[in-house]
C-alpha cells in the first residue's frame, strides 16, 4: 500500500497441504495490523510491520486450506501501539515480505542459531530449536561445507538441542573476503540449512576490532522504502542498492528504523558490507516507555530480530528505539533502556549494542553499559553552518561525550547529512541545493577520515524517502521536508545520484578524480 491511502484490504487464497499434515506460514512482514484465518478460524493476529509472525495450521481432512488475511493499514494505537504517524519516514502496509509454507513432520527444526565459539579455528556450536512433539533424543547429522561433520544423536531439553561442531576448513570472514560456511542438519524427518561466518566483532578503547584489527566504519543508513514498490522491497532493488553503496566505497550500512528482510543481509554476507541492524522506533516518548503494551512489543520486536537475523557475519551492531532519548527526556526510558540491552546481550553476547543519541550530561550512570556512543549530528544543516560548523559540532559531541562516558569508547557518528533537492543547482550554493550538500558531506568526510577518535561514520543517508504523513507532527517536523520527502539521499528516490554521491566516493574509495 503506496499511494497515500490507507484503509482495510483482505487477500485471499487457497493452498494444498496434504491432508492430516502440521503447516506453518511463516509471515515476513506485514501490517500496521493483520489477522489471519485458516478454514474460516481466526488463527493470529499481529501488529508491527516490520517483525515477522508465524501461523500454525491445524491437521486437517482435506488437502485444500482457506487463507485469508485480513488487514487494516490505519494507524490506530489500540491495535498497535508501536507504530505512530509522526515517525519520519511513510509507513507502508500491507504484505510487505514473503510468505513461506512449511509442511511439518510431527516434529522439526524450528531455528538454528550458530554460536562462534573460536572463530580462527572455526569451533561453533549449533544451538538447534525444534517445534512440535520432538523426544528426548533425537537422531541427528551434520553436514559443513558438503562434509559430514557429525552423525549420532542430541539430547532436547526445552525443544532445544547444543551441536558442538568443528569447521573443516575454517576461512575468515573479512570485507575484502567474505567467505561463508554452510551449515546443513538433518533430523530424519526434517532437514535445515544455514549459513554463517567466521568473525569477530569487538571494541578496544575507542576503537572498533574485526578479527582483532581496528576498522573505521564507512557507512550509509538506508531506509526500506521505494516509490515503486513502497516497502517491499525485490531482492534486484536491494542488490542494486547494496552495488551502489560498495560503488561508494561503504564498508557498513546502518539499515533503519526498524528490522529489515534478512534477503538484505545475506546479499550483505556474501558483499563483504558490515550492517546494523535496529528494532522499530523513533524519537519515542515519556508515554511510550510508560505503556506496557508498547515495552512488552518492543521487547519482543528485539527478540525476534536478533533470533532472525543471529548467523549473519555481516550484523555487528544491534540497537533500538532511534533518538529515544531525546530531549525532552524520558525518565521511563533509562530503565526500559535497560531491559532492552540486556535482552540483545543474553540472547547474543557476540555483537555490539548501542542507542542513538547514547547519552547526554546527566543520565550516564542510569543508562545500560552500552559497548559504543553513537550520536545523529546535522552540523551545517539544523544547528551551526559553513564553513566552520562541521568541524566544530563534530567536536564539540566528540569532547561531551569523553566527559559524559568518563572511560575510552569509540564514538561513531550514527547520522550526518544535509538535505539536497535532485536536480537543484544554482550558484548561490545556499541550503538546499546539490553543492551544499557535497560541501557538507565534504566536510564531514574529510574531519571524520582524518580522525582516529572517531570509528566512523553512517551517513545520512543513501536515498531520498517519503517522510510522515502527518501535517503538524507537533515539532513543526514537517517545515524540514520539502515535497513530503526527506532529500538528505547521496542519490534521490529513484537512485539517480546527487554531487555528493562522487564526493564521498572520493573520500571513502581514496581515490582523485571522477
Ligand atoms: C533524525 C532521525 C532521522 C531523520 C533525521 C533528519 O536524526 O533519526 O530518521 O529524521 O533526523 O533528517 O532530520
Amino acid at each position: 500500500m503506496h499511494r497515500g491511502r490507507r484503509g482495510v484490504a483482505v487477500y485471499k487464497t487457497t493452498i494444498r497441504v496434504e491432508p492430516e499434515r502440521r503447516a506453518r506460514l511463516d509471515f515476513g512482514g506485514a501490517g500496521l495490523w493483520c489477522a489471519v484465518f485458516v478454514d474460516g478460524i481466526r488463527r493470529a493476529e499481529h501488529f508491527d510491520t516490520y517483525a515477522g509472525f508465524s501461523v500454525d495450521l491445524p491437521p486437517a481432512a482435506r488437502a485444500a486450506r482457506d487463507i485469508a488475511v485480513v488487514l487494516d493499514t490505519r494507524f490506530n494505537p489500540a491495535l498497535n501501539p508501536l507504530q505512530e504517524p509522526y515517525y519520519d519516514f511513510y509507513q507502508h502496509g500491507g504484505i510487505i515480505r514473503p510468505v513461506h509454507l512449511h509442511v511439518l513432520p510431527s516434529y522439526s527444526i524450528l531455528n538454528v542459531l550458530v554460536r562462534i565459539k573460536d572463530y580462527r579455528a572455526g569451533k561453533i556450536a549449533a544451538e538447534i530449536h525444534f517445534e512440535g512433539e520432538a523426544p528426548e533424543i533425537v537422531p541427528l547429522a551434520a553436514c559443513i561445507d558438503g562434509q559430514p561433520v557429525f552423525a549420532g544423536s542430541v539430547t532436547v531439553k526445552d525443544g532445544t538441542a547444543m551441536l558442538p561442531l568443528l569447521t573443516p576448513e575454517p576461512t575468515l570472514w573479512t570485507c575484502e573476503s567474505p567467505a561463508l560456511h554452510v551449515l546443513e542438519l538433518s533430523s530424519g524427518k526434517d532437514d535445515f540449512i544455514t549459513r554463517y561466518g567466521l568473525r569477530e566483532i569487538a571494541v578496544d578503547g575507542e576503537r572498533i576490532l574485526l578479527n582483532g584489527t581496528p576498522i573505521k566504519i564507512k557507512g550509509v543508513a538506508l531506509h526500506a522504502i521505494h516509490p515503486e514498490s513502497g516497502s517491499a522491497i525485490t531482492p534486484l532493488q536491494m542488490f542494486n542498492d547494496l552495488n551502489l553503496i560498495k560503488d561508494l566505497g561503504c564498508n557498513f550500512i546502518r539499515a533503519v528504523h526498524y528490522p529489515h528482510d534478512s534477503r538484505l543481509f545475506d546479499l550483505c554476507d556474501e558483499l563483504g558490507l558490515l550492517a546494523w541492524e535496529e528494532s522499530l522506533g523513533w524519537n519515542n516518548r515519556e508515554r511510550h516507555y510508560a505503556d506496557p503494551r508498547f515495552r512488552a512489543a518492543q521487547l519482543a520486536a528485539l527478540r525476534a530480530m536478533i533470533v532472525k537475523d543471529f548467523n549473519h557475519p555481516s550484523v555487528i551492531i544491534w540497537s533500538f528505539l532511534n533518538e529515544g532519548f531525546n530531549p525532552p527526556r524520558a525518565e521511563n526510558g533509562p530503565p526500559f533502556f535497560r531491559e532492552m540491552f540486556d535482552l540483545a546481550k543474553s540472547l547474543d553476547p557476540s555483537r555490539l549494542v548501542t542507542l542513538p543519541n547514547t547519552c547526554f550530561e546527566d543520565t550516564w550512570d542510569k543508562m545500560p553499559p552500552f559497548d559504543l556512543v553513537c550520536y545523529n549530528i546535522y552540523p551545517a544543516w539544523y544547528y551551526y553552518d559553513l564553513p566552520d560548523g562541521v568541524e566544530k559540532e563534530i567536536s564539540e559531541w566528540r569532547e561531551k561525550s569523553r566527559q559524559i562516558a568518563g572511560q575510552p569508547i569509540p564514538f561513531l557518528i550514527s547520522e550526518i547529512g544535509a538535505d539536497a533537492i535532485y536536480g537543484w543547482r544554482d550558484s548561490h550554493e545556499a541550503r538546499w541545493t546539490e553543492q551544499y550538500q557535497a560541501k557538507v558531506l565534504d566536510e564531514a568526510c574529510r574531519i571524520v577520515l582524518s580522525r582516529d577518535d572517531i570509528a566512523g561514520m553512517a551517513i545520512w543517508l543513501f536515498a531520498d524517502y517519503r517522510g510522515c504523513e502527518e501535517l503538524d507532527s507537533g515539532h513543526g517536523h514537517i517545515l524540514r521536508r520539502a515535497r513530503g520527502y526527506n532529500n538528505k539521499g547521496l542519490v534521490d528516490e529513484y537512485r539517480r545520484p546527487k554531487l555528493a554521491f562522487d564526493i564521498v566516493k572520493r573520500h571513502f574509495t581514496g581515490r582523485r578524480g571522477p
